[in-house]
């Protein structure tokens, strides 16, 4: 009898528990479009907050080296470095710091979504393409020995973060090469996003069009740790996240679980793109500054050991709540909520 009551009453209590909404429902996912089909007001929009941004003062006063607003933005990255590129991170990290960037640009009075370059439309031609046009776009390829942009709305700011991991002011540098941009195309993308297991497509995805794209566009001195300075970066990795999205979509109910890799960097292998490892690869960047380290996270927060979870804790330091890797799998999951298109 007594043992009956108490069954009902565990049961009550785990359904009360049940009811208690963890997070918010997606109900109408913001739609990403790829910059080729937003409107010109909205690409203006875009453009003038991001321009906001890197002409607004810092807010945090904890990141090192960062003088406005934008630098906090890439100041992250430049932190981050050792922990997202060539582990596990390298595709949740980069989905949560495309959410920041979002809420950065609210700051600045843009509340429209992120676009992102359905870079398959440009493949072995990016200089031509509506993305880099001086009056709608991000400018083009930079000029000068340090490749500053010449035209666009990003013509004589600084970036103060980089290069590596030293803080220097800089102008917003690239450099186009189209030759390098056909490895972008659908076939390539089609390959990247083929494999079964969430290594395969993690390693397809950063070696083939990640890396490529970057070695196309040479943003920021071609710089692996600060390349965020340049704005045009949000929609490169936009391209990214869209991909692993699409991968992910083809077998949601495992995919949506499925995370594997390190949590920071192996140091024997650094970066995959370099040979060497860390140490040899810190000939290029240099090395995080003990200002860096203070502030850099646990990169095993929330996994227990050197293997990502989906407890995995993911931080910006301040600028919006952590998340966990779990938070960030699913875009209509309700802590994100938007849609390719
Ligand atoms: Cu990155």
């Amino acid at each position: 009898m007594l043992r009956d009551l108490l069954l009902v009453l565990l049961a009550a209590s785990t359904a009360l528990g049940a009811a208690l909404p963890t997070t918010t429902a997606c109900i109408t996912p913001q739609k990403r479009p790829s910059w080729h089909d937003m409107r010109e007001t909205d690409k203006k929009a875009y453009l003038a907050a991001n321009v906001c941004l890197l002409t607004s003062p810092q807010k945090l006063n904890r990141l090192p080296g960062a003088k406005t607003r934008w630098d906090e933005l890439v100041s992250l990255h430049q932190i981050h470095a050792l922990q997202i590129h060539t582990t596990g991170q390298f595709l949740p990290y980069h989905r949560y710091y495309l959410n920041i960037l979002s809420f950065l640009l609210q700051e600045c009075g843009y509340s429209g979504p992120l676009p992102y370059w359905d870079e398959t439309r440009d493949a072995g031609k990016f200089s031509s393409s509506p993305v880099f046009d001086p009056a709608t776009g991000f400018g083009g390829s930079g000029k000068g020995p340090q490749n500053c942009v010449a035209d666009g709305p990003f013509v004589n700011l600084t970036v103060n973060i980089g290069p590596g991991f030293k803080s220097q002011p800089r102008c917003v540098n690239r450099r186009i090469t189209n030759a390098l941009s056909n490895q972008c195309g659908a076939t390539q993308v089609a390959a990247a996003t083929s494999g079964s297991t969430y290594t395969q497509a993690l390693d397809a995805i950063y070696s083939g069009p990640h890396l490529l794209g970057h070695m196309a566009l040479a943003m920021m001195d071609g710089d692996s740790i600060t390349s965020s300075g340049d704005p045009l970066f949000f929609l490169h990795h936009g391209f990214m996240d869209k991909m692993w999205w699409d991968w992910q979509s083809k077998d949601l109910t495992k995919r949506l679980k499925d995370i594997s890799g390190l949590n920071a960097q192996d140091p024997a292998v650094g970066f995959s793109e370099f040979p060497g490892g860390m140490e040899v690869e810190s000939a290029m960047w240099g090395k995080p500054t003990p200002e860096i380290l203070a502030v850099t996270p646990d990169p095993t927060s929330g996994d227990g050991g050197k293997t990502i979870t989906l407890g995995h804790v993911m931080s910006s330091l301040g600028i919006i709540p952590n998340v966990t890797v779990a938070d960030v799998m699913d875009i209509k999951g309700g802590y994100l909520c938007y849609e390719y298109v």
